[in-house]
């Protein structure tokens, strides 16, 4: 008997569900994240004995299922896989896909496929993975045969976590789930992480050495302990003054002297100035993109400045920017080598306390109006998170409020959607709760934001985890009101919310609800969430006029003229079932 042969007698036939269920095992997947489909019955079949392996947890929305999954992939470095069914699920899920993308997250996304005999006959719920995820994943693949399942699974792990890290989307072609086949397992690939060339270090040096008014943007993603520890080491040997890219707030210890602050939307105008005031760029992992970069203004694109850029992916460096100096590196790997420098004899010391006291004077919070003053809330949160609490964001004006005023250590997390995805918080913390029991994880979100994935607070209590969610009840969707009165002041219009009591909402699934008014409610009514042991939610007040931490709506509308008052409209002629509005509280 030929050798392949013998061996292939001695592995049991699996289908096609169980093959992939122990593909994901024996790549290290033990995250499951799922909203269930017709069209993966067999790989949840599969996964029915994977239990002790991989933890399935079951969603209540596609995009929640993906976006858990993301928060996994942020939080660890290595992918859990999401799992969704066809053209629907698929569709759904699709916004976590984009977040995954934009935020470098490895990531898997499973998609139920349509039987193979029946493609291109618009089939019930067909869509074309290929062409539909085409420029939303790092990869896209579909599996026609069982046997190849190991082999693409192995693939799909190793294209997610390398380069640039990215999700993949494998679409499972609903029959061959259920062929009985002899494959084996796959061992998972060890691959050594890029190495900085060590020349390029010390040219690194030497331009540092050179420098007199540095400043360092740090971003990426599957940053690991031991290397944010080495970044910290390293950027504080050379007292280089530090910023964060856009929604990588904790990627460097906020409580460090050479911390200046953030990068990206609602910056301080202040620290926005001193970055175009320095002469040499060091970003570690930030693809100086868009929203840190202040729309592609704040460097200039020849390169003026020399720009040194630490990339996992040589095709990502210098992409808008020309580098004087691209470093390909895993960026713990760099960080490590760069904490092995001997450090040069700053001459910037000014410099960098100039940048810092930007920071701590943003941090001392206004007089705002009003009975709930965020500013003193976000720095009363700070001394009560956990040392390795998790927060999750949302997009929204509301999430300026903590990248102003708090400061995060360097063993917490701060994770969000630098695509500006709503809907983003809620089912990420839910996923780093599932993942880390044991730490305290918060989500921010505002009202515009919970309406569209807070039902995933359920998948929290179906799981038996606790997160804390803070909801900033402004009653609109205040980010566009803030661009509307810019543009169009006065003229409100699609902004406008009306919200349940979010309090009951959350008591309604058996949780602990607060709602907070007055600042000083605001410590001990934390204090009663994490104290339930209960998934929380907290609803803050918020003043709407107070749009930004920075400005009012009476400040946008500052030195416009009012427009003529709007024509009274016309009653409906049409009768019909009319629902009168919730008291306004404003
Ligand atoms: C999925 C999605 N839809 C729409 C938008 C556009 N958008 C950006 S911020 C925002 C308003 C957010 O409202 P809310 O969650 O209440 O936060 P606020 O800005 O009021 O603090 C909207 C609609 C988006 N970024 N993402
Ligand atoms: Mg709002």
């Amino acid at each position: 008997m030929e050798l392949a042969q013998a061996r292939k007698a001695r592995i049991a036939p699996r289908h096609g569900g169980k093959v992939l269920a122990d593909a994901l095992v024996a790549q290290g997947i033990d995250h499951v994240f799922e909203v269930p489909g017709e069209s993966f019955l067999d790989t949840l079949d599969g996964l029915y004995d994977a239990g002790g392996k991989i933890k399935l947890v079951t969603c209540r929305f596609e995009a929640g299922a993906v976006n858990m999954a993301d928060a996994y992939g942020k939080l660890t470095g290595r992918p859990a896989a999401a799992m969704v069914t066809r053209g629907p699920g698929a569709c759904h899920g699709a916004i976590g896909v984009h977040v995954a993308y934009q935020d470098s997250t490895p990531l898997l996304l499973f998609v139920g496929q349509i039987p193979h005999q029946d493609t291109g006959r618009d089939a019930f719920q067909e869509v074309d993975y290929r062409q539909m995820f085409a420029p939303l994943a790092k990869w896209v693949t579909q599996i026609d045969h069982a046997k190849r399942i190991p082999e693409v699974v192995a693939h799909a792990v190793d294209v997610a976590t390398s380069g640039r890290p990215g999700p993949v989307v494998i679409a499972l072609s609903e029959e061959m789930q259920k062929d009985l086949v002899q494959v084996p397992d796959l061992r998972r690939a060890s691959v050594s992480a890029a190495f900085p060339d060590p020349d390029a270090m010390l040219r690194m040096r030497a331009m540092l050495a050179k420098a007199k008014k540095p400043v360092a943007v740090v971003g990426g993603s599957c940053w690991s302990a031991e290397g944010r520890a080495a970044l910290r080491r390293f950027l504080t040997q050379n007292n280089i003054p530090v910023t964060v890219g856009f929604r990588r707030q904790a990627h460097y210890d906020g409580t460090l002297d050479n911390f200046a602050g953030d990068l990206g939307v609602g910056s301080d105008p202040g620290l926005i100035a001193k970055v175009r005031e320095a002469d040499l760029i060091l970003a570690v992992g930030s693809r100086l993109g868009d929203a840190v970069t202040q729309g592609y203004s704040l460097l200039d694109m020849a390169g003026s400045v020399p720009i040194i850029q630490v990339l996992p992916d040589g095709g990502e460096i210098g992409r808008v920017f020309r580098t004087a100096l691209g470093i390909v590196s895993d960026l713990n790997t760099f960080a490590l080598a760069a904490a092995g420098l001997e450090p040069v004899k700053p001459g910037w010391a000014k410099w960098t306390q100039e940048l810092r006291s930007l920071r701590e004077a943003q941090r001392a919070v206004p007089n705002y109006q009003g009975t709930l003053n965020l500013g003193t809330v976000m720095r009363e949160l700070e001394g009560l998170l956990g040392a390795d609490a998790i927060v999750t964001t949302d997009a929204g004006n509301f999430a300026g409020w903590a990248t102003r005023f708090v400061n995060f250590s360097e063993h917490q997390r701060y994770i969000g959607p630098t695509n500006g995805a709503m809907g983003y918080s809620v089912p990420a913390a839910v996923g780093a709760k599932i993942a880390f029991p044991d730490r305290m994880v918060v989500a921010m979100v505002g009202d515009g934001g919970f309406m569209m994935t807070g039902q995933e607070i359920a998948t929290a209590f179906h799981h038996g985890v606790a997160p804390i969610v803070l909801v900033f009840n402004n009653q609109m969707y205040g980010t566009i009101r803030m661009h509307q009165e810019r543009a169009y002041p006065w003229r409100v219009s699609g902004t406008a919310l009306t919200n349940p009591d979010f309090a009951k909402y959350i008591e309604a699934f058996g949780g602990h609800g607060e709602v907070v008014t007055e600042t000083a409610s605001f410590s001990p009514a934390f204090e009663r969430a994490v104290a339930s042991g209960k998934p929380a939610l907290i609803e803050l007040r918020t003043n709407p006029e107070q749009i930004t931490t920075r400005a009012t709506i009476t400040d946008l509308r500052a030195g416009k003229t009012p427009p003529k008052p709007a024509p009274k409209p016309k009653r409906a002629a049409t009768a019909g079932h009319r629902v009168s509005p919730a008291k306004k509280r404003v």
